[in-house]
């Protein structure tokens, strides 16, 4: 099939439904979850605010429109290379110098929400991602790596999301290890449902907060906050993720989106 044949078809599923479209992005807000940094990093992300210009008023009789206040690794959102000082030399590292065309690609789904359940600060090993593809098949260059915990269960409310106690944040996430391991091969970025890409211990790991730091000294992507993984297959969907091209930005909130096959 050629490439124009194929964007044909897939048009065609699109608009019969034989593709569905699987919104991976929670609402953005003023109740949005925000991450919290431990104290000796006293300036975090401020709350979202939507400020209305007008809405059919005396600011403007026809029209609605909002202008909105936000950090720009708030809610489901995209983490580039120059967020992470190991990123920080890359040209291509800020969100208006991406390659996009890394952007779409095959995600593979690692569901340890069970794991998760029984242990939020479940972290993700190489022994767990190769029984995973033991299972499922390998994962690929090229391709977007998301753990499934379920965490966006939580994502109503800050507190539950965050879990922190006196003993910090407990959230899962990657190990170092395998945050190597699946550069290693190659993956365009890696995804969580909770607040950050690292796991809520991540501070105290070696090298600190190693999914920002190894993926972002090798030009891979983050992906926070993404909701819905229960409704995508191990493998088969593709994810398709791109932040705002702001200027020389860090990041920026986006609507990621899953194409799977229909039933
Ligand atoms: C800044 C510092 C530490 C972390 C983060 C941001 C994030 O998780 C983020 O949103 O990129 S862990
Ligand atoms: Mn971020």
């Amino acid at each position: 099939m050629t490439a124009a044949n194929a964007l044909i078809q897939l048009a065609g599923l699109l608009a019969s439904g034989g593709v569905r479209v699987v919104d991976l992005t929670a609402t953005l807000g003023p109740e949005t979850p925000l991450l919290k940094l431990p104290p000796e990093f006293a300036k975090d992300t401020p709350p979202v605010k939507i400020h209305k210009i007008s809405e059919y008023d005396e600011n403007g009789p026809f029209w609605a429109w909002n202008w909105l206040e936000l950090g720009e690794h708030s809610g489901t959102h995209f983490d580039v290379p120059h967020h992470w000082i190991t990123g920080r030399e890359n040209p291509e590292g800020y969100t208006d110098t991406i390659d996009v065309q890394r952007l779409i690609a095959p995600v593979n789904v690692l569901d340890f929400s069970a794991e998760c359940a029984a242990d939020p600060d479940f972290l993700l090993t190489i022994d767990h991602v190769k029984a995973w593809e033991a299972k499922h098949g390998a994962i690929r260059a090229g391709e977007w790596v998301v753990l499934r915990s379920d965490w966006d269960r939580f994502n109503h409310d800050e507190a539950l999301f965050l879990n922190a106690n006196e003993t910090g944040p407990h959230t899962p996430g990657p190990t170092a290890e395998v945050v190597q391991y699946l550069i290693d091969k190659g993956i365009v970025g890696w995804g969580s449902q909770c607040i950050g890409t690292d796991a809520g211990c991540a501070g105290g790991m070696t090298p600190p907060y190693p999914a920002h730091n190894l993926l972002h000294a090798n030009n891979r992507f983050g992906l926070a906050s993404l909701v819905n993984l229960d409704k995508l297959p191990a493998k088969g969907a593709i994810l398709i993720a791109a932040p705002l091209k702001i200027k020389q930005g860090t990041g920026s909130p986006i609507r990621a989106l899953a194409l799977v096959a229909g039933s």
